[in-house]
């Protein structure tokens, strides 16, 4: 066994395998990057998701790696950019295409060089981290990624060239949850089918008073629930959160969060409890529950 810890960068992206650290310096080789990119090990790679954080260093990726691996036999990556993230939101934006670049080079790399399956590889982001997860899928080169998942996608000053911004051109499959409509998440259907639990906001029920912080990171709250629960948030597609609550929609239904159906398509809505566990499973079920009246008004 050799474990690098936080290789420099211009070795580590040398092509010639003499002149960095490489899988052929011993007979297990893993590598933590703690100051640019990734944690994780090289090693029997069969289902891998990679976990963006926002610009923050934010519990969720720890959160939804180990959900993860509490179920499948997966490789997890947490993808760090805290140097640059952390120093304004308007520098991690900038700093925001070149690392979704970065995890594309990555993801091709594990592809070419240890025989990822690009079919296995599920992107996943909060906030800013949605686009890089984006753009991540728009510039992997050895194929299409499967499915691209957008937790809140950030709004503010994200707008214009789709290249740079989540959308679904990204990947074969993009599924968002929108949290925190009129504060720091994208309003606009952004994926193949958008989801937008409690409406998507002002506020999420059980947030109290307060400026989208917590109502922002509800998104990967339920995300990580239905890690544990593939059916915790079924959803209803409909043309609004008003038509939803005159119960005028389809009588399509999906699950938000890591079961949905890659074949789901439009916007769609549900309910959520006040605190956890906040999925109210099956959509009849929670129309008939009290947690309903916690869901704010618009
Ligand atoms: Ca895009």
């Amino acid at each position: 066994m050799f474990s690098g810890l936080d290789p420099a960068m211009p070795l580590f992206f040398s092509s010639n395998p003499g002149e960095r650290l490489s899988k052929d310096d011993g007979k297990f080789v893993d590598v933590v990057h703690t100051n640019m990119f990734m944690q994780g090990h090289y090693s029997a790679l069969g289902h891998v998701d990679f976990y963006m954080n926002g610009g923050m260093n934010q519990p969720g990726c720890k959160g939804g790696a180990s959900a993860i691996l509490e179920k499948v036999d997966a490789n997890v990556i947490i993808v760090s950019w805290d140097l640059q993230s952390k120093l304004s939101y308007f520098a991690a934006k900038r700093f925001m295409p070149t690392a979704g670049k970065v995890v594309a080079f990555m993801i091709d790399r594990l592809c070419q060089r240890i025989g990822m399956k690009i079919k296995d590889v599920h992107v996943v982001g909060h906030s800013l981290g949605a686009h890089v997860a984006g753009v991540a899928g728009l510039y992997t080169t050895t194929g299409r990624l499967p499915r691209v998942t957008g937790m809140d996608p950030a709004m503010p000053l994200i707008v214009g060239d789709s290249s740079y911004r989540l959308d679904s051109s990204d990947a074969k499959f993009v599924d968002v949850i929108h949290t925190s409509i009129y504060y720091l998440g994208v309003y606009k259907p952004t994926g193949h089918a958008d989801f937008y639990p409690n409406g998507g906001g002002p506020l999420q029920p059980g947030c109290g008073v307060e400026i989208g912080v917590c109502t922002h990171r509800r998104s990967y709250r339920y995300y990580i629930e239905s890690i544990q629960n593939e059916k915790a948030f079924q959803a209803v597609k409909c043309n609004s959160w008003g038509d939803f609550k005159s119960n005028n929609c389809s009588d399509e239904l999906a699950y938000m969060g890591e079961g949905v159906s890659h074949e789901a398509r439009g916007k769609f809505y549900l309910r959520t409890a006040t605190k956890p566990p906040y999925g109210l499973g099956e959509i009849a079920q929670a129309d008939n529950s009290s947690a309903t009246d916690a869901a704010p008004t618009q």
